[in-house]
This record gives structure tokens, sequence and C-alpha cells, in this order.
């Protein structure tokens, strides 16, 4: 054929034979031809037609194809339209010309039409796809809740608060001074071995207990004055059933004028029965403590048997509250209070153990395991 001379009937032969093959293929697309409203058609719910993402992104491919191989550079197309510069007469060419770029034409827009419905169903089936729906419920975070200490601490607090107490804070850090010689446990006293802590190799420690707060407070304010400090202490205590080496006590101190051992029982009895009971009971027993004096350990009766004896005051129907006395001299001296015009009392407990004894809990390592199936039951 390449040094045939050709004629405008063979080109228009050929054309045509080319368009009634590329008919043949797009037959099939011809559904999604319809203008630019025709996806409508296909999606959303006035939809009388269906068709998947898949399918139609399928369907795209394969009109793709469907150009490459009808109207592409290796395409009887392209034969067809070489064709045309062989024709001799210029008018026959000019017509031949003009033919077969409208029968071009006529297959171009066929395929765009369809690529353009096809092109919108996936755009819009893709946006559906990834569509949050809001009114859906949604996954509800698992809340926490307050630890055991914390839920004691607070109730405790409350309490001493509605006595009129502020709520004082004091650092775990401590210096030599308000951890020990502030208190009256000079160096070498045998009081601080019972106390002994963690220390750092630059003179600091981990307070043994919250009484540092009473020197803190005392410091910051002046007297009159009524504060719990609450917070963590740190002991070389082995741990056991009753022990831990960190463990949260509850500091009280009060200094006013005229404040006597009458203040401070009265004070301690009416704590014990808004936190157990108004029938609970105190009683006071001598004790010792350098910062006190005198000092004792209060006690009240059992909230569990009444003071008839059980398991968990080990029968003797009374249960320790903790330490208290009369602040000795030598502490209101070392923060420059007059002892001759003020006297006061403290008093610190361990939550801790109280804790363990108020959820019967028979070992109170418990409370600091972290253990999820523990800590929800409270
Ligand atoms: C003191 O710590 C004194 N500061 C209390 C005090 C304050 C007395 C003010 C006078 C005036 P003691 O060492 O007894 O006292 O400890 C008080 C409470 O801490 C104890 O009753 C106990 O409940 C708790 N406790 C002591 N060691 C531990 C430990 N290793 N683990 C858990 N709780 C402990």
């Amino acid at each position: 054929m390449a040094s045939e001379v050709i004629q405008y009937e063979d080109v228009k032969f050929h054309a045509e034979m080319s368009v009634i093959a590329f008919d043949q293929g797009f037959g099939r697309y011809d559904r999604f031809r319809g203008g630019p409203d025709r996806y409508r058609d296909f999606v959303g719910s006035g939809g009388s037609e269906s068709i998947t993402l898949k399918e139609a992104e399928t369907v795209l491919r394969e009109l793709e194809d469907l150009r490459t191989k009808h109207l592409g550079k290796k395409s009887g197309w392209a034969v067809v339209k070489k064709m045309i510069g062989r024709i001799p007469s210029e008018e026959e060419r000019a017509s031949a010309g003009q033919l077969v770029l409208a029968h071009e034409i006529g297959m171009k827009d066929k395929l765009a039409d369809a690529e353009r419905t096809l092109k919108l169903i996936i755009d819009y089936l893709r946006v559906e796809r990834e569509r949050v729906d809001v009114t859906l419920p949604g996954r509800r975070p698992r809340r926490g809740h307050l630890h055991p200490i914390t839920l004691l601490r607070q109730r405790i607090e409350d309490i001493f608060v509605s006595m009129g107490y502020a709520v004082e804070d004091g650092p775990e850090v401590e210096t030599d001074f308000y951890n020990f010689t502030a208190l009256n446990i000079p160096e070498l006293h045998p009081a601080r071995s019972p106390q002994d802590t963690f220390y750092t190799t630059g003179g600091l420690s981990l307070r043994s207990q919250t009484s540092t707060v009473q020197i803190h407070a005392m410091r910051r304010r002046r007297p009159p004055l009524r504060v719990i400090a609450p917070g963590r202490v740190f002991r070389r205590d082995t741990p056991d059933a009753t022990h831990n080496p960190m463990f949260f006590q509850l500091e009280g101190l009060l200094v006013e004028r005229g404040v006597t051992m009458g203040h401070l029982k009265g004070t301690l009895s009416e704590f014990v029965r808004r936190l157990f009971g108004a029938g609970t009971r105190t009683r006071f027993r001598p004790s010792y403590f350098p910062f006190t004096e005198p000092s004792m350990e209060a006690d009240y009766s059992c909230f569990k048997c009444g003071g008839a004896g059980c398991r968990l005051c080990k029968g003797s129907g009374w249960i320790e509250l903790g330490g208290s006395g009369m602040v000795h001299p030598n502490v209101l001296r070392a923060v420059k209070i007059d002892p001759e015009e003020f006297s006061g009392f403290a008093f610190g407990l361990g939550i801790d153990r109280m804790c363990g004894l108020m959820y019967e809990l028979d070992d109170i390592r418990l409370l600091f395991e972290n253990d999820v199936r523990f800590l929800e039951q409270f």
C-alpha cells in the first residue's frame, strides 16, 4: 500500500470500518454517556443504576485502553490519517481530511462523555467512603478514679478544714535542719535512727516525716496558726504488711495563746468521731517524740467491733491513730516564736495504715502495686 495511489473512497472506507470497530468496542460503555449530570443516576439516594467504586475505577482504565487501541499512535486510525496525504487530488485530500476529523471528534466525544461520568462517580464514591458519620456514638474513654489513699486524705482534709485548718504543703527533699535539728533532734541523737531516711551526697535527704512542715509553716505564717500538711514521706524501712519505704502522713499543727493538752485531746476526739462515727471513743497513752513535750499516742475504739475486740483491732478493741503532743519549747525557739507567749499542739497520722484498716487490706503494699484489678474496687 506504501506506493499505491490512494483515493478518497479508500480513506472513507477504512475510516468507516475503523469507526464501526470503535463503536463495537465502545458499545458496552455507552451507558455512561449522557452529559455532565449523568453520574447522578449511579450514585446517591436518587440513583437508578448502581456501580461500586472498584467497578468504576476498572471501567475508567478499560476506556483508556480502548482509546489507545482505536485512536493511539499504533492504531488503525493512525494508518487512516496517514493515507490522506497520499491522495493526489488536493480537493479530495481536503474532503478526506474533513471526514476523518469529523469521525475522530465523534469518537473522542463519546470517550470524553463516558470518562467524565466515571470520574464524577469515582470522586463521589471516594468521598462517600471516607465520610465520617458524626452521629455514630463515640468510643467512651475509660475513666480512672482517685486512689484509695487520695480518697481518705480528702476525707481527713475536709474534717480539719471544717475545724478551721489550712492545708499546707512542704518539700519532699529537705535539709538536715528541717528534718531533724529544728525538730529538736540534734546530730547523733538516737531519735534519728528509727527515722533513718535516704540521703544525697550534697547533704540533702528525703523527709522522714511530715513534721518538717511544722517548721516551714511557722516560718511562713506567724501564730496564731492552724495547719494540716498531708504528704509523702520516706524511711529506710523494709517493706512488709504494715511498712513501706514510702508512705503518706498527715501532720497537724496549732499554735495560739493558751493552748492546752485539753485542746489537743478534744481535737483528736472530735476528728475520729467525724471520721468513724459519733460513738467512737479515744484514749491517750504517754509516749516520746523529741519535738513534743509531753507526748502521747492516740488510739480510737475499733470502728468495726465498737471496742469489743475483733480481727481488725487484734482483739484489743483499740486502733492506733498516731503520735501527738504539745509543741516543744525548743521547736518554737528554733523558729523564733516565744514559748512564754505561745503554745501549741501537733499530731501526725499515717494515712496508709489507716487506709489499710478501713478497707480491710491484709497488706498495705497492695496500695502501691498499681494493679488495676485491686484499684478498681474503690
Ligand atoms: C512520726 O512520724 C511523728 N512525726 C508523728 C508526730 C507528729 C508526733 C507530731 C508528734 C507530733 P511515727 O514515726 O510514729 O511518728 O509515724 C507516724 C505514723 O506513720 C505511724 O503511726 C504509722 O501509721 C506511719 N508509719 C510509720 N512508718 C511507716 C511505714 N514504714 N510504712 C507505713 N506507715 C508508716
